[in-house]
C-alpha cells in the first residue's frame, strides 16, 4: 500500500477552531462543530487516490457523512443548482453540480483513525467515482449553495495544477 503524499498545513486552519457550515440557498443554515457532525449515520468504502503531479495512494479506507445528508437536513431551496465547497484556510475552494456534490462523502475517518489534519481533518470531501484531485477538499469548513454555475470562486484547479511543473 502507497500513502497520501504530505503538504503543508495552511496557517489559518486550526482543527480547534472548526466548524462545519452550510449556508446560501438553504431554508435552514447549519452550523456544526466536530461532536455534531460525529452524531450523523456515516458510511465506509474503499478507494485509489490519484494525484495529476503523477502519484497515487492505493486501498484508502474512508469514513464519513453523505453529503448529501447534510443538504437534505439544510433544506435546498428549488433555486439551488450548484455549491462551492471551501477549505477553512479561504483561499481554497471547488465547484461542484448539487447532484453530484450529493454522492461524495464528507470524510472524518481514514483507515480507521480520525482524518489526520495533515489530509485534511477533521472533514475532507471525497468525491465518489471518477474525480480529480483538487475535488478533494481539505479541511471543509463551508457548503455554499448557489442558483448558477459558481465561475471564478472555482479557484481549487488553478492552485492545484500551480504546483505541477
Ligand atoms: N484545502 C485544500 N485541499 C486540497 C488541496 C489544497 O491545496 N488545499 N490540494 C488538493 C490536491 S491537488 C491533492 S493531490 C490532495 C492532496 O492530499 P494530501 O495532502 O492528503 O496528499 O488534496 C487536494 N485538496
Ligand atoms: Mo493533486
Amino acid at each position: 500500500m502507497s500513502d497520501l503524499e504530505t503538504h503543508d498545513v495552511p496557517e489559518d486552519v486550526d482543527a480547534d477552531a472548526w466548524r462545519l457550515g452550510v449556508t446560501g440557498a438553504v431554508g435552514r443554515e447549519m452550523d456544526a462543530d466536530v461532536a455534531d457532525l460525529a452524531t450523523l449515520p456515516t458510511e465506509t468504502f474503499t478507494a485509489d487516490f490519484s494525484c495529476v503531479e503523477g502519484w497515487v495512494a492505493e486501498d484508502l479506507t474512508w469514513r464519513g457523512v453523505r453529503v448529501g445528508d447534510l443538504l437534505e437536513r439544510a433544506g435546498p431551496t428549488a433555486a439551488a443548482t450548484h455549491a462551492l465547497v471551501r477549505a477553512m484556510d479561504g483561499a481554497y475552494a471547488c465547484s461542484f453540480p448539487l447532484e453530484r456534490l450529493s454522492e461524495a462523502v464528507l470524510a472524518i475517518e481514514l483507515d480507521g483513525a480520525p482524518l489526520p489534519i495533515e489530509h485534511g481533518g477533521p472533514a475532507r470531501l471525497v468525491p465518489t467515482g471518477a474525480a480529480d484531485c483538487w475535488e478533494s477538499v481539505k479541511w471543509v469548513a463551508e457548503i455554499e449553495l448557489v442558483d448558477s454555475p459558481p465561475g471564478d470562486d472555482d479557484t481549487a484547479k488553478s492552485i492545484a495544477l500551480s504546483r505541477v511543473e
